[in-house]
């Protein structure tokens, strides 16, 4: 056995977060520890596996942890029918490596399930439960899966059964297959110890140009990523700058090495943002041509370099010719030279590129009404379809501008059928409050996977393309930015450790609600007192739209600071570069994106959808001023008019914030004391800068339109 124990360099329940098990502790939050089911004392296992090594590490842990008693390992192959009777166990293992496995489920049960997949059985009669899988990844997620249904439905307690826990009836029954193949995370790590975009402190991977030595940190990192499905990383900024560059060099491949096998022992595949100009930088050429044979020799002989050092090496992400980075457009190349090339280098080892379409002019010039940045990704990649090498994965944001609270979702979901794509999410709140303000995504990705895009008539969904299924893709899946950073807590604000945990469970199954993700989260941290329940998962439910209410109204966007992107600042953006505008005047506000008085930004959907965001009459009112420009008096289908919805709705995001820090309130000697004064100080900073919000963006439009609000509530002139 390789690993016994779990490393961690810190501990407590903010950073244990969702595998702390404590859900079903004495004491804890009201509940008492469960009866041990019988099977729990034993775990018999036949074959040997890192990954499997791994699974059991985590199962004993999470058992001795729900039960008080760590169980012991055993073979159940030495043992006669008698003694197996007296010895329930788990037994555990893959199709090639177990035959008792293999043998607890019927040829059609195994077969429906591949890969990552996997089956979970309690025999009542056998007092066993089986898991098995084809692979060791799979019975990893198993192991997770069983802990996680163990917390959430203890059972009948040891004592007298509590009617307020969520109990299940038994027996345990599971056949789980990940609907998405690449579930990934991309970090923004800088090699210095800084982030990009990060909220939670500095980095864990790095620090004043070198790794961490804390590899313990990074492997807790990794198994929280895991019990939630991910199965690939990223580990550095995709704005790679001339350090990090030589992460493809012996300078630090020895280190890439060492973070890799962290994650390797929790089946995720690591990847490294790649600087395309390295064979200039790095390599000393003259060229990062992707047509010039000496830049395609040099990214061979680094990428067979970089497998020799990590032979389950993922490959590379890129992010070309956007915001100032290197690119093909340089030579005139378009980017299926660049992101060929790179196949070209990554395919004898089975790697791939994964390619960002977020690219765009950002040195516009605000006088120009035209150009209309939300169209760039489609432009730019829609006329390469079918040009892209089989290992090259288009990585695509949700929306067409930039992680905004609202927009619309990317309409080049639905227009590549001979391209691979990932859709690329964004855990870190860089545009919903930093961490600092609540906000739980996962309602706003489940708006965009459900999207119906048409592309193949009614029942092309936008995670129909994401997860490969509409067109029948090789590659395909999940990407996001993640919101960890050295912090005690991973994620700053405690409550965002559940848009880690949900987009994670999010990439396995994205039929799951948010309402269930958000409240399997808050048990599995909290524990099943109803009170703490309710109200954290009220919190997070409601948090999106509070924060909607007071920042910028109707899709606009943006209204922030510039550069660090935090708080309100109505014009902040209005004359600058970067192609982020509202448009406001004494009259109206939006951006015209119709074909018929606008930039034509929505002909790139398919037609049912253009015809909705063309029209007015269509358009829903969430979404208005992204698509068009309006007078402050048009009337809303709500029935307000413009400026009232934004009177309106800054005020109640104002109260609604305040009320979160008072529901937060009423949880005090309910949850870790820890969390309780952390997550306190953040609600009141919340609210208090709600009301910056409210009233800056209330006053800026009081002044441009000089409409009074119809409740004459106090506005600033
Ligand atoms: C990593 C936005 C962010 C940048 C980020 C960029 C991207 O523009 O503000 O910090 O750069 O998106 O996704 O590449």
């Amino acid at each position: 056995m390789s690993q016994t124990t779990i490393h961690s360099s810190l501990s407590g329940p903010q950073y244990d977060a969702w595998l702390g098990y404590h859900a079903a502790l004495p004491g804890t939050n009201g509940a008492t520890r469960t009866a041990a089911p019988l099977w729990s004392r034993l775990i018999d296992v036949q074959e040997h596996h890192p990954i499997i090594d791994t699974a059991l590490t985590e199962l004993k842990l999470g058992l001795r942890k729900l039960y008080g008693e760590e169980p012991v390992l055993c073979n159940a192959e030495e043992q006669n029918a008698e003694q197996k009777e007296r010895n329930p166990a788990i037994r555990l293992g893959t199709w090639a490596g177990s035959e008792s496995v293999v043998n607890a489920f019927t040829d059609a049960e195994r077969s429906a399930v591949h890969g990552e997949g996997y089956l979970i059985r309690e025999d009542e009669s056998l007092h066993e439960l089986v898991i098995g899988s084809e692979t060791p990844q799979g019975i990893l997620y198993a192991v997770f899966h069983l802990l996680r249904e163990l917390t959430l439905n203890p059972g009948v307690t040891s004592g007298k059964a509590d009617s307020t826990l969520n109990v299940e009836k038994r027996p345990i029954a599971f056949q789980e297959q990940p609907v998405n193949q690449l579930r990934m995370i991309n970090q923004w790590d800088n090699v210095d110890g800084s982030i990009e975009r990060g909220y939670a402190g500095r980095s864990i991977f790095y620090e004043n140009g070198e790794f961490s030595q804390d590899l313990g940190r990074i492997r807790d990192y990794a198994r929280l990523l895991a019990s939630t499905g991910i199965n690939a990383i990223s580990i550095n900024n995709v704005n790679v700058h001339k350090q990090e560059s030589l992460f493809l060099t012996e300078r630090y491949l020895g280190d890439v090495a060492k973070v890799a096998a962290e994650f390797r022992a929790y089946g995720i595949r690591l990847f490294l943002s790649a600087n395309y100009a390295s064979p200039i930088e790095v390599g000393g050429l003259p060229t990062a041509d992707p047509l010039d044979q000496q830049v395609r020799e040099w990214w061979n002989i680094q990428t067979a370099k970089v497998y020799a050092a990590i032979p389950d090496f993922g490959g590379y992400l890129i992010k070309a010719d956007s915001e100032n980075r290197p690119g093909p457009f340089t030579y005139n190349r378009d980017h299926a030279d660049g992101a060929n090339m790179l196949a070209e280098a990554l395919r004898p080892f089975g790697g791939l590129v994964i390619w960002r379409c977020f690219v765009y002019n950002c040195k516009q010039d605000w006088r120009d009404r035209s150009t209309d940045r939300a169209r760039a990704a489609y432009d730019h990649f829609k006329p390469l379809d079918g040009r892209f090498a089989d290992n090259v994965i288009l990585q695509i944001k949700n929306g067409p501008m930039d992680f905004q609270v609202r927009e619309a979702v990317s309409p080049l979901f639905g227009a590549m059928e001979k391209t691979n794509q990932v859709i690329e999410f964004q855990i870190t709140q860089e545009y919903t409050g930093q961490q600092r303000h609540l906000a739980y995504l996962v309602p706003q990705w489940k708006d965009v996977l459900d999207f119906e895009t048409y592309a193949k008539g009614k029942g092309s969904e936008i995670k129909r393309i994401a997860d490969g299924s509409l067109y029948q893709r090789p590659y395909s899946g999940f990407a996001a930015v993640s919101n960890i950073g050295a912090d005690a807590s991973w994620t700053g604000h405690p409550l965002a450790q559940a848009n880690l945990y949900g987009y994670g469970r999010l990439g396995w199954n994205p039929e799951l609600s948010a309402e269930d993700i958000a409240e399997e989260w808050v048990r599995l941290t909290f524990g099943h007192d109803e009170q703490v329940v309710q109200r954290i998962t009220g919190m997070l439910l409601s948090s999106l739209d509070i924060y909607e209410n007071y920042t910028a109204p109707l899709g606009v966007g943006w209204m922030v600071n510039p550069d660090h992107h935090y708080g309100p600042n109505v014009d902040g953006y209005e004359y600058s570069k970067w192609g982020t505008y509202h448009f406001a005047d004494c009259h109206g506000i939006g951006v015209d994106r119709t074909v018929k008085s606008g930039t034509g930004y929505t002909s790139q959907y398919h037609p049912e959808n253009e015809a909705k965001y063309e029209s007015l009459e269509t358009c829903p009112d969430e979404l208005i001023l992204f698509f068009h420009h309006v007078p402050y008096t048009h009337v809303l289908h709500s029935g307000k008019t413009v400026i009232q919805h934004i009177y309106d709705t800054h005020f109640e995001g104002a109260a609604q914030a305040e009320a979160l820090a008072e529901t937060w309130r009423e949880l005090e000697g309910k949850v870790d004391p820890v969390i309780f004064d952390k997550v306190a100080a953040l609600q009141e900073g919340q609210a208090e800068h709600a009301k910056e919000w409210r009233d800056m963006i209330n006053t800026y439009f009081y002044r441009k339109s000089g409409i009074a609000d119809e409740q004459a509530r106090k506005i600033y002139s």
